[in-house]
């Protein structure tokens, strides 16, 4: 993979020696900082020490007052509440909390998770209408609701009350409902707009124990809002990343039921959780039931707490994740060969592809790997129902809502963000639509950039990777998008050793810069290997630094290698 290095910007000066006097950090690290906009002592001090009390006051989102009011209302009345949720990791995450707080406060709600397979996916007028005679008085809709504008309208006719907590890009019309959560809410002047669903209901939650005065009843629920947050790929800076940061140490100290079980079925039982995890292997089982059926499984396991009942729940999910696992490749392989057969790749720009037989439950996650693969724009699309259904994926500097936007009339429906979208096309317009985003996406992106960006966050020499620089770097944990684990490059080093492990595609060096000598490791980088024989092993190396344990000062230090070039002389 040849990537595009994209170096830094320089920040001010002034910037730069006002955090490294103040805070006597190193300049490197100072300059991340900047780049990052965490841009004087006050907010460098807030970065270095996420705290609860950075949290923004609840009743800045506009609406909480009258939610806060209707849900206490219910409380007191005991009135029957139905959470309509959303079968990803964040819409059972933002269930599964508003579900055990409700609980915590004395009433047994309602659940309902679409299932991708009965209905569309989203709020719809039959969902709701099964809930016809349970006597539902008030419905709070989380992670989805911000566009379900006739379904509230049908809620209203039959006198259920509806709180929507959506963090979804609002449409011109909004639903007809009793209170309305979203940070982008036109109006709406809550100072973070990067809210998960479930961090909007976290939000609720914490209005709601902070007028009843009893503010600590919510923090136990910040393990879920952790993992929701980091699989659903909102930025991990301001609020998230102190959400993160707090849950992430519960989910250490004291995981409820479900997740500790969930832990233990997957083997990480016993070891210290980090994001990357909760990204890469909590995130997808929890998913995956969703995927191939009813998410409700993973909300089953999730406000679980017999740990006996919650293994047995667990397995299911661990066994679906396997499941799911064989046909994503089996989709992502097809999906290659049909590349191959129709697309031309000098003339189309992005990817887009229909296949009636594809399962909807992995279009998504074949759709991103692809992008990041042929590092293009992506569309995979099945049929359901007669409708061409499908999830869009982005690269770098490319706007997919936008561009999308641009071909609405193509479409029947869509729905999303920067990176990522859904849409649903008519199977007789597929072609007309592939024309129509083959040249919107043609005159934004220039074939020159279809190459993934490797951001480079500052340039240091090894003499400048001390203990002190490591320990400062520990600080930036959690990790996440707008919070990436900092990339170094260091320029001209001399390799004075290099070998092919065994196993994988891993090559080590030992390389040379002045009087000291370091370690690196790179993963997928032995292709190279015969670049810097040639070169007479002078190279330009970008990494990043691994995380520290306990024994660190007696260890030395080992560079992640992500990639490298040979000097030009
Ligand atoms: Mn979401």
């Amino acid at each position: 993979m040849e990537y595009l290095w994209i170096l830094p910007k320089s920040p001010e000066r002034e910037k730069i020696d006002n955090l490294v006097k103040t805070l006597a950090i190193p300049e490197s690290i100072a300059r991340i900082l900047i780049n990052r906009n965490i841009d004087d002592t006050l907010k460098a001090k807030a970065f270095f020490r996420p705290a609860i009390s950075q949290l923004h006051d609840p009743f800045l989102m506009d609406g909480m007052d009258q939610a806060v009011d209707r849900i206490l209302q219910a409380i007191e009345k005991k009135e029957k509440i139905l959470i309509f949720g959303d079968c990803d990791v964040d819409g059972t995450c933002s269930i599964a909390i508003l579900y055990l707080f409700l609980k915590e406060m004395g009433i047994t709600p309602l659940f309902y998770v679409p299932n991708r397979f009965r209905y569309d996916s989203g709020i719809t007028v039959k969902a709701i209408e099964g809930f016809k005679d349970e006597d539902i008085k008030l419905m709070v809709t989380v992670d989805c609701g911000i566009s379900a504008v006739e379904p509230i309208k049908y809620a209203n006719s039959i006198n259920i009350d509806t709180i929507i907590c959506d963090h979804h890009i609002p449409s011109e019309i909004l639903p007809d409902a009793h209170a309305i959560l979203n940070p982008l809410k036109p109006g709406c002047s809550y100072p973070f707009k990067h809210l998960c669903g479930c961090g909007v209901v976290f939000k609720l939650i914490e209005a709601i124990t902070k007028r009843i005065n009893k503010p600590t009843i919510s923090y136990p629920y910040l393990q879920f809002v952790a993992i929701a947050t980091m699989a659903d790929i909102v930025p991990l800076n301001g609020e998230n990343r102190v959400m993160v940061y707090y849950g992430l140490e519960l989910i250490n100290q004291a995981p409820r039921a479900g997740l500790k079980a969930l832990l233990a079925v997957t083997g990480l039982g016993s070891k210290k959780i980090t994001s990357s995890q909760i990204v890469f292997i909590l995130a997808p089982r929890i998913n995956a039931v969703g995927r191939l059926g009813d998410a409700g499984r993973a909300v089953n396991l999730l406000i679980c707490d017999d740990y006996k009942k919650a293994y047995k729940l667990a397995e299911v999910l661990e066994q679906e994740n396997a499941t799911r696992s064989k046909i994503d490749h089996d989709t992502f392989r097809e999906a290659e060969d049909l590349i191959d057969k129709i697309l031309d790749l000098e003339q189309d720009i992005p990817i887009i592809l229909h296949e009636a037989e594809w399962h909807p439950g992995v279009i998504d996650i074949v759709a991103s790997r692809l992008a990041e693969k042929y590092c293009r724009p992506t569309i995979m699309m099945t049929t359901i129902n007669g409708v061409a259904k499908g999830s869009a994926r982005s690269v770098d500097g490319f706007n997919i809502y936008e561009a999308l936007k641009k071909c609405e009339d193509k479409m029947l429906q869509f729905g999303g963000h920067k990176y990522a979208a859904g849409l649903s096309v008519e199977i007789e317009k597929i072609d007309e639509f592939r024309e129509a985003f083959n040249e919107i996406a043609t005159q934004i992106l220039e074939k020159k950039e279809l190459k993934p960006q490797l951001l480079i966050d500052a340039e240091i020499t090894f003499s400048d990777i001390s203990n002190y620089f490591r320990e400062t770097l520990q600080k930036f944990i959690p990790y996440g998008p707008s919070n990436m684990r900092p990339v170094f490059i260091v320029k001209n080093v001399e390799v004075t050793s290099i070998f092919k492990m065994s196993g994988g595609d891993r090559i080590r060096m030992r390389l040379k810069q002045g009087n000291t000598f370091i370690e690196a490791i790179g993963f997928n980088l032995s292709g190279k290997q015969s670049e810097i024989e040639k070169a007479g092993k002078r190279i330009d190396i970008i990494f990043s630094v691994e995380e520290l344990d306990k024994n660190y000062y007696r260890q030395p230090v080992q560079l992640k290698l992500r990639d490298f070039k040979a000097c030009i002389d």
